[in-house]
């Protein structure tokens, strides 16, 4: 099995940039881990309460279990990935049965932060676009997919995302094996990913 690390500020691309590599493997062979599905259990906590949680903290994520679901799938078996839900801002109670495959791509803001998760990974690419594009997108898609307004956007941006993205998530470029800039369409560096990924299977 071949897992490849997908890391990269929110609002990045790296969810364009795992479907594109999707597209470009044979169908059946890739499977997807999301961190998202990784955040931890609020359940004990009130909705007023899990709206103050960081979520971009690397505390936030539970990591244990997204390490003891990967190496479970590294020895061929399956696993109950969680369901996360943004708007209720925790695990839904449903899960997606997740079959090993010949190529796992985890992919997620923090996943390049833990030393045992990253040693993991066979190939680690980090996701680059500028803090403007990945701000537009980040508004874009909160207002649009995950109840929120202009307003809350911008100052967890400013307050949370900004900062925690300097402390936490850049720094964590220098473990990457590949850099894609994503401020347009890149088809170069989705073909010189493919080639890698072929080549290794
Ligand atoms: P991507 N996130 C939420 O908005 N709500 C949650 O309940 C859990 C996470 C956000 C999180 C992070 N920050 O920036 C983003 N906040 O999901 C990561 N707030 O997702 O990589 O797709 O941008
Ligand atoms: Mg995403």
């Amino acid at each position: 099995m071949l897992i490849i690390g997908i890391a990269g500020g929110t609002g990045c691309g790296k969810t364009t940039v795992v479907n594109k590599i999707l597209h470009e493997l044979p169908e059946g062979e890739v499977g997807i881990i999301s961190q998202d599905s990784y955040y931890k259990d609020t359940t004990h906590l009130s909705f007023n309460e899990r709206v103050k949680i960081n979520f971009d903290h690397p505390t936030s994520i539970d990591f244990d279990l997204l390490i003891n679901h990967l190496a479970k799938l590294k020895a061929g078996q399956s696993i109950h990935q969680p369901v996360y839900s943004f708007v209720k801002h925790n695990r839904t109670g449903d899960t997606i049965f997740t079959h090993p495959r010949k190529v796992m791509i985890v992919e997620g803001i923090l996943i390049l932060t833990n030393p045992k998760l990253r040693d993991m990974f066979d190939i680690k690419i980090f996701v680059h676009a500028d803090s403007d594009e990945r701000l537009i997108r980040r508004l874009k898609r909160d207002i649009a997919e995950r109840g929120r307004d202009l307003n809350e956007v911008l100052t967890r941006y400013q307050n949370t995302l900004k900062p925690m993205h300097n402390q936490f998530i850049e720094p964590t470029k220098e473990f990457a094996d590949i850099i894609i800039p994503n401020n347009k369409h890149n088809t170069v560096a989705i073909d010189i990913v493919k080639t890698i990924i072929t080549d290794r299977l």
